[in-house]
């Protein structure tokens, strides 16, 4: 079982949204990353800056976004949103993964505070630049990669949906929009971000057990609370 440790509405949502498309049971952690000081003491024995997303899978700890999403594709396959070694698409797949995390996440953040700096400065570049690579690479590909939908896809469809539709610092461009439109139909990114929001209206919850449910089966047809918490909700 993968122990996931998340906060609503932040980066790790995009770890929850690639464990829907994956589509494996997952122990979810609530951490309080905005209680005063931050994240729990404890918490930093899983990740050192007390930020999440984190996992811990086997006894095994991982943390930062790119890393966790190559490690969970490699280990859980059979959904196939992710390019394996000898596909000719891993490289562009892998180069995608990390641009959100070392270009695109700080760019976007340096833009929200109004930074000003020289390209060569830092190692992220100029948001213009990000701008137009993105919008070239989706003006002539429906994916991120390619023609495909893959887990790069959930790493630049989440930041994109935050920058663009809720603190919005990237502008609406049609490549983006009409991109975003074709992630919101795909019903993981639809489930969620609706556990995503109840698990911010019951902060109350510390420890909830997600197990997947696959269409048709007999708790799909629970309510959405049953849904969520499951058997193993404590
Ligand atoms: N490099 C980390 C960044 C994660 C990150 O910035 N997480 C934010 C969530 S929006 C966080 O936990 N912030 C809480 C804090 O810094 O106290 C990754 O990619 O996993």
């Amino acid at each position: 079982m993968i122990k996931f440790y998340h906060s609503p509405h932040s980066r790790s949502t995009g770890t929850l949204w690639l464990l829907e498309e994956l589509e494996i049971p997952y122990e979810l952690e609530l951490i309080n990353i905005n209680a005063p000081g931050g994240a729990p003491e404890a918490y930093r024995t899983i990740q050192p800056n007390k930020k999440v997303p984190a996992i811990v899978h086997d006894g095994i700890i991982i943390t930062e976004r790119a890393a966790i999403t190559t490690y969970l594709c490699d280990a859980f396959p059979d959904n196939d949103i992710a390019p394996q070694v000898g596909d000719l698409r891993r490289g562009p797949y892998l180069s995608m993964l990390v641009y959100c995390d070392a270009v695109l996440d700080p760019v976007i953040a340096v833009k929200t505070h109004q930074w000003t700096y020289k390209s060569n400065e830092f190692s992220f570049g100029l948001f213009d630049d990000m701008v137009e690579y993105l919008d070239q690479k989706l003006l002539h590909h429906p994916y991120a990669t390619g023609s495909d939908f893959t887990a790069a896809d959930v790493q630049l469809g989440i930041m994109l949906y935050w920058a663009i539709k809720i603190f919005p610092v990237m502008p609406e461009k049609e490549s983006f929009m009409r991109y975003l439109d074709r992630l919101s139909e795909r019903p993981a990114f639809i489930r969620a971000l609706e556990k995503d929001q109840e698990l911010a209206k019951n902060p109350r919850s510390t420890t909830a057990h997600f197990p997947y449910n696959k269409p048709g089966s007999r708790q799909n047809q629970d309510s959405p609370h049953d849904h969520m918490y499951g058997d193993g909700f404590s």
